[in-house]
């Protein structure tokens, strides 16, 4: 259930209730691809990052270790020892991205895997009974992600397949969420809006997959090689067209400033690897803009990554100790730095959340903007 507390011009602060608990809107999701947060994040650290949405992927996890082994150990939250709402991705953005020699039919994709090279199938069934195995909370549509530079003819193409395969997933997930033996009855489904960077096909698009009655409805094919503006201006033009009673997810996005464009267009949720990878790296966000650890300049400096935050590192550790661990090549200097990341990205969104209640989210985006500059190149 999604319901929307308070609006500020388009932003929205909602609460969007699943089996696995309620999650306050806008929201970022953390990204554990094959169900850990790389840098050795456990599900314990999590209490202490804010996290409030864990994100996994069908296609890694069907590879590797099978969803059949998740399903027989009790599903993905038992597997991993999780109480929060997940959120998988259904495989088509991967597949497309990661597997080598894909062939698009319209029965789906036959690919090759990314891992030992043997040939597979996924179309929008398989998608959704690797789903229902993992019993994530939240199912993503099987989609193909066209190209931003696809030309307009193919997008039309591959946008109707996209909604073909739309009906297939909605009807093979209400069949699985009602047998027996399924992980998770209530496993919601939340459709992906595809288009590039067309206007017209995107509306078309939404208007269709609106009348779908999903749970969510998310905006994909974007950060994908446009320009920011181009994304801005998508959003503006598809958003008003998904139902505003509905949570929308921007897929795969991305910098703070993305974000916060991004929530200012009626976006909820959110998820990017950009800051537990960043964070592996010793790239590290800051109120004033990126810092990199490895910097020779915080060799002697004894203050915390960011002063006043409360992530584990920051409450314990110096700059100088995280850059020492760093350079030992110790795991624990890239935990610390992850950690502090996605506290910085789920704090940012409490931040947002408390700036849209007060009525003040252009004043806070405006700020925060403006305060991260200062170290940016
Ligand atoms: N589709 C799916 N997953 C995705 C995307 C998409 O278009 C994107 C695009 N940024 C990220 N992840 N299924
Ligand atoms: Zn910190």
């Amino acid at each position: 259930m999604y319901k929307i507390l308070k609006k500020d011009g388009s932003a929205k602060r909602a609460e969007f209730t699943t089996v696995h608990g309620t999650v306050q809107t806008p929201v970022f999701m953390n990204v554990a691809t094959v169900a850990a947060i790389k840098g050795g994040v456990s599900t314990e650290d999590l209490e202490g990052i804010d996290t409030q949405v864990v994100l996994s992927n069908t296609y890694h996890l069907h590879l590797r270790p099978g969803d059949d082994v998740v399903y027989r150990m009790g599903g993905l939250h038992k597997f991993m020892s999780c109480n929060k709402p997940i959120l998988t991705d259904s495989g088509g953005f991967q597949v497309f991205s990661l597997a080598k020699t894909r062939k698009i039919k319209e029965e789906g994709v036959y690919f090759h895997s990314h891992i030992d090279g043997h040939k597979l199938f996924m179309g929008p069934e398989e998608s959704m009974r690797i789903q229902s195995h993992l019993g994530s909370t939240i199912a993503m549509a099987f989609d193909e992600c066209p190209s931003a530079k696809a030309e307009h003819e193919y997008v039309q193409m591959s946008v109707d397949r996209t909604t073909r395969w739309l009906e297939r997933c909605k009807k093979e997930m209400d069949r699985l969420n009602s047998l027996e033996y399924t992980v998770n009855h209530d496993q919601m489904l939340f459709g992906i809006n595809q288009g590039a960077i067309f206007d017209d096909i995107r509306i078309e698009h939404a208007k269709r997959i609106s009348e779908l009655d999903l749970d969510g409805y998310a905006v994909g094919g974007l950060a994908v090689g446009e320009s920011h503006e181009e994304m801005y201006h998508v959003l503006e033009t598809v958003v008003p067209y998904l139902p505003e009673n509905k949570p929308t997810y921007l897929m795969g996005v991305g910098t703070p400033a993305n974000i916060l464009e991004a929530v200012e267009r009626g976006v909820d949720f959110f998820d990017c690897v950009y800051p537990s990878r960043n964070g592996r790296h010793g790239h590290l966000y800051t109120n004033r803009g990126h810092i990199n650890l490895l910097n020779a300049r915080y060799e002697l400096d004894d203050t915390p990554i960011e002063e006043g935050c409360k992530c584990p590192a920051c409450r314990r550790y110096s700059k100088a100790y995280i850059r020492h661990l760093l350079k030992s090549g110790e795991m624990l200097g890239l935990r610390l730095c992850v950690l502090h990341n996605l506290y910085f990205y789920n704090h940012m969104m409490e931040e947002i959340r408390d700036a849209i209640d007060a009525g003040r989210f252009q004043e806070y985006k405006k700020n925060k903007l403006y305060g991260m500059q200062e170290f940016d190149s």
